[in-house]
């Protein structure tokens, strides 16, 4: 038998985490009679007196937000991490390491309107929210290594409220992902002399086949060693370290292709698309980071429907990833999904 990527199991690389992920294009026609995720909530209003980020609104600690009318962003009321935490004490025991962590955790409103999402917020709507990104960025990165730009879409993700929100997490140590990134980066770099991911969206570029969108400075492609069904990486064409460094066309062009991504998301499955997605950008070191190039990675739960999500178990939890449709038909999905949003 002659192998076809398109039907055979294979394993796939990921030189960013330095992982594998097994592919298994054949099972896509499996039955499904497992859990459905409940129907898309019905349109909400665009101010709700009970929402905490809603302009005007009551936090859980009794502070009130100022009535914006643009973007807001606050200090977490529930902070994952502290400026101030004390340090634990020394432990060099190899099975019981334990080591002091600092942060700063911070939510930001994207909208004054409670009932949009990124994806139904105009371009230049969203350009603000890039800006701001960047402004947040460079100002924590002024105390900390790394800053984590992220957003938690729709319930399936877990956000605790539909108000169009993200958060940034600013820690003095990079997490384990990012230190993965960033080692891998510096291997890539030593080896071959170029930075990872400006090579990868070269070839990317050139071969189209998990492009689902490019533009002017951005391109989006359905990572050839995407995890999750309808994963995407935004990748800059030229070299670029931290989102502070885009210039403003940069950002026009970046706000341009996220409001399509976005909207192709939407279309998908005519739901509002659930996802975890976030920002990797050099960290604050105080080192050459020339290998290092700015990216975004969004990370989309469903996989058939608007109401069947993957499962990362089994196999996933103990063993290693697995996808069934191949990155290359998930990008053709996306680039065949309509560019007007399905509620307009
Ligand atoms: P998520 O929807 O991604 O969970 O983000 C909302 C964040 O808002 C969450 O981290 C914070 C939560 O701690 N929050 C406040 O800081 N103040 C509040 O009054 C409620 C929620
Ligand atoms: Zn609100």
């Amino acid at each position: 038998m002659r192998f076809e990527i398109t039907e055979h199991p294979h394993r796939r690389y990921n030189p960013l985490l330095d992982e594998w992920v097994l592919v298994s294009p054949h099972r896509t026609q499996r039955p499904w009679r497992g859990r459905r995720e409940g129907e898309p909530p019905e349109r909400r209003p665009r101010f709700d007196p009970e929402c905490y980020l809603c302009p005007g609104g009551i936090r859980a600690n009794g502070a009130r937000n100022p009535n914006y009318d643009s973007t807001f962003v606050f200090v977490n009321d529930f902070a994952a991490v502290l400026p101030q935490a004390p340090a634990p004490p020394a432990a060099e025991d190899p099975l019981f390491r334990l080591s002091a962590v600092r942060g700063e955790a911070r939510v930001i409103c994207f909208s004054p309107r409670h009932d949009l999402t990124l994806a139904e917020m105009t371009s230049a709507e969203i350009q603000i929210v890039v800006d701001l990104w960047a402004q947040q960025t460079a100002e924590l990165g002024q105390r900390f290594a790394w800053v984590q730009v992220f957003e938690n879409r729709g319930e399936l993700m877990g956000a605790s409220n539909a108000h169009p929100h993200g958060q940034i997490w600013a820690t003095e140590s990079l997490g384990s992902i990012a230190a993965r990134e960033d080692e891998q980066q510096r291997i890539y770099h030593a080896r071959y002399g170029r930075g990872m991911l400006l090579d990868y969206a070269r070839r990317e570029a050139q071969s189209s086949e998990r492009c689902v969108l490019e533009n002017e400075h951005w391109l989006v492609v359905v990572p050839y060693w995407a995890i999750w069904p309808f994963e995407t990486l935004l990748l800059p064409k030229t070299a670029v370290q931290r989102l502070p460094d885009l210039d403003k066309g940069q950002r026009r062009s970046l706000a341009a292709i996220l409001k399509r991504l976005l909207v192709k998301y939407d279309n998908l499955f005519e739901v509002s698309f659930p996802y975890s997605m976030g920002w990797h950008g050099a960290p604050y070191n105080g080192e050459d980071n020339s290998r290092w190039q700015l990216h975004a990675h969004f990370f989309p739960p469903l996989l058939r429907s608007a109401t069947v999500k993957k499962f990362m178990v089994g196999y996933e939890m103990l063993a290693e990833a697995q996808r069934d449709i191949t990155p290359e038909a998930a990008a053709q999905r996306l680039r065949d999904a309509a560019d007007t949003h399905f509620n307009s």
